[in-house]
Order: C-alpha cells, then sequence, then structure tokens
C-alpha cells in the first residue's frame, strides 16, 4: 500500500549505521494502515469534491449523464481537461463494450486508469553519488524550504545519512535562519553566505564542504521565483552549472515544488520551469489545503515528470513519498 521512504531512494548496499532498525512486519503493516489514513484524511477536500459528484454518478446506470458528471467532478478536482478527457472517454469506450457494468466496477477502474496516469519516468531519487546533490527550485512560498528541511530530517533520521543544508535563497536574511532552524532539527549541517552574495557561490562553497566532509547528500534551497523572470531563472542556471563545476554530474536531482492550491496555474509554473532547467522531479506542496488534488495526476500525465514527495501539512512527518496508487486510492475509496 503505502511507499516507503526506502523504496523512494536507491542506495548503495546495507543500511547505514546510523539508521533507525527495520519495524517487525505486523509493526510495519500497521504504520502502513496509519500512514494511509493520514493521507486519506489530509485529501479530505479534494475527496469530497470528488466524492459527492461521484457518489451520485456511480449508483446510477452508466449513460451519458454518468459521462458528464464524471468529467465535471474530476475537472473540479484539478485533474485537468486532457487527462479528465483520455480517462473518461476510455470509461467510456470499455463500458460501451460491456467491460465495465456497474458503478462498483467503474469506481474501480477509474482508480486504475488514474494511476496509469500518473506514473511516469523514474520516480525514485538515486543517493549513489557521493554526495548526491539536490537542488530545490520554485515559485515563491511554495514550499521549497520547509520540503528541503523535512526531506534532511528523513534522510539524516530515518536513514542515517549524513546531510549538508546550502541556503543558497541570500535575498533574504530570514530565509537563511528559518534553514538554519530545520538544519538543526534534522542534525544536518549548515552552510550559509554573507547576506546577499551571489546565490551561486553559496552554493559551490556548500558542495564543496558535502565532498571535504564526506556528506551522503547536499540540498541546496533556492529563492523563490517566478517563471517568468527572465533575470532569476538565468541565475538559477547558473547555480545549476556552478554546482557542476564542484561536482560533475551534479546537480543529481532537480526538484520542483508546486504549490497545489494553485491548481492549473501550478501546471503552467511547471511547463516553463522545466523548459528553463532540467526538472527531475516535482514535489506537490500543501495538498491538505485543497480541493485541487487531482493536479497531482495531472501534472505528471502533461508534463512527463514524475511527481516524486507530496507535502500533505506542516509537521515533519508530512512530507511523504508519492505513490500513484496510494494516492488514486485515497482520492477514490
Ligand atoms: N499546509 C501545508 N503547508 C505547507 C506545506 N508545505 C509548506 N507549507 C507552508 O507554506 C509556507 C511557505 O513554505 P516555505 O517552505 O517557506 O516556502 P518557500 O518556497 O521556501 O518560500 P520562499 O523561500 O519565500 O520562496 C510555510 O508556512 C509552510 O509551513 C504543506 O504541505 N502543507
Ligand atoms: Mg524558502
Amino acid at each position: 500500500m503505502a511507499r516507503e521512504w526506502t523504496d523512494l531512494f536507491i542506495v548503495d548496499g546495507a543500511a547505514p549505521a546510523g539508521a533507525e532498525p527495520q519495524a517487525t512486519a505486523a509493526v510495519a503493516e500497521q504504520q502502513r494502515v496509519g500512514r494511509f489514513a493520514r493521507l486519506r484524511e489530509s485529501l479530505r477536500k479534494t475527496r469530497q469534491a470528488l466524492g459527492a459528484e461521484l457518489q451520485a454518478t456511480l449508483l446510477e446506470e452508466l449513460n451519458d449523464e454518468t459521462w458528464e458528471r464524471l468529467e465535471e467532478a474530476l475537472i473540479y478536482a484539478d485533474v485537468g481537461a486532457r487527462t479528465t478527457a483520455e480517462v473518461v472517454g476510455q470509461l467510456e469506450h470499455e463500458a460501451a463494450d460491456g467491460g465495465i457494468v456497474g458503478g462498483e466496477a467503474l469506481r474501480e477502474r477509474l482508480t486504475e486508469l488514474l494511476v496509469e496516469v500518473a506514473r511516469t519516468g523514474d520516480d525514485h531519487i538515486d543517493l549513489r553519488h557521493k554526495p548526491t546533490v539536490i537542488l530545490m527550485a520554485g515559485v515563491n512560498g511554495t514550499g521549497k524550504t520547509t520540503t528541503t528541511g523535512k526531506l534532511a530530517y528523513h534522510l539524516s533520521k530515518e536513514l542515517g545519512h549524513s546531510v549538508v543544508l546550502v541556503a543558497a535563497d541570500t535575498f533574504r536574511a530570514a530565509a537563511v535562519e528559518q534553514l538554519g532552524i530545520w538544519a538543526e532539527r534534522a542534525g544536518a549541517a549548515f552552510v550559509r553566505g554573507p547576506d546577499r552574495t551571489d546565490p551561486s557561490s553559496v552554493a559551490f562553497e556548500g558542495v564543496k564542504t558535502g565532498i571535504e566532509t564526506g556528506a551522503d547528500v547536499v540540498i541546496v534551497d533556492t529563492a523563490g521565483r517566478l517563471h517568468t523572470q527572465d533575470d532569476l531563472m538565468g541565475e538559477l542556471s547558473k547555480i545549476r552549472r556552478v554546482i557542476g563545476k564542484q561536482l560533475e554530474g551534479a546537480p543529481h536531482e532537480t526538484l520542483l515544488t508546486v504549490d497545489s492550491t494553485t491548481g492549473q496555474n501550478g501546471l503552467r509554473q511547471a511547463q516553463l520551469f522545466s523548459q528553463a532547467i532540467d526538472v527531475t522531479g516535482l514535489v506537490l506542496t500543501k495538498l491538505d489545503g485543497t480541493a485541487k488534488g487531482g493536479i497531482a495526476l495531472a501534472i505528471a500525465h502533461d508534463l512527463g515528470i514524475p511527481v516524486k514527495l507530496i507535502g500533505i501539512g506542516e509537521k515533519l512527518e508530512d512530507l511523504r513519498p508519492f505513490e500513484a496508487s496510494e494516492f488514486a486510492r485515497a482520492l477514490i475509496s
């Protein structure tokens, strides 16, 4: 059911010495069930938006009205016009062929198709580089710093990896402090530069520290920027280049945070960011506060970029590896 952190990360050999011991099968199962319940609860707004329509739709016979109402429900949950048309078209086709009979079968098949559309590309994070460098990017306030902190916490406390956090958001002193607090919480090393320094030089130093201290993972937090600000997008490209000069092949992962409450606008942001820099994965944040959670399914499908992480709240445990099947079931069930 629920995807584990250890399924998200690709590592070499055995778990590092600092990692928490493996839970017994029974305890692990209990934890999985608990996590699914938490995910389901955090997606309540989207589920309600979808659910009311689905409930009414799925009880009736499958006719033109069914397909219309289903389309409306999916569009409302921000699954997106293209994805919705594809999914409903497929359902309609299968129902006409006699492959789907009744509401329960329709619900089951709908879930399956949503899972299919959301699965794209390699959704792992490969940690076999030494160190693995992860660059965080995204529009202002979408959750870069929070995600950086939570990710560092899981890497460090649960998996026993040594982590360096790099404050390459040099515009605001408060941003640097915010990341410093997360670093402390996560037990991660922290690299910062003087105020208003060129962010790429801080990134350069951060990766250097990671190499010199033999760290497993370096996460570089950057300032928020709009995909329309050419100068700032250029700066992001420069940060990437400079990191690559320090360590060949780095950054190994460029994660784009998208605030899911912005719905289709988030899709647009992701499109333009991925044109400017090579985005390797998406982090859909704030899924707990929106009825537009369907965006997680649409965005992966439309852009062909895998969603790797989701944010379902402000607490540490509210960052989770994304698993399409678990997510679709939490929405529809
Ligand atoms: N409810 C909820 N809040 C979140 C989530 N992720 C982040 N937030 C909140 O969103 C706000 C902005 O998060 P930040 O991490 O500071 O965002 P940022 O992208 O670093 O912002 P800038 O650096 O200003 O561009 C904070 O109040 C976070 O607590 C989430 O998954 N759920
Ligand atoms: Mg920030």
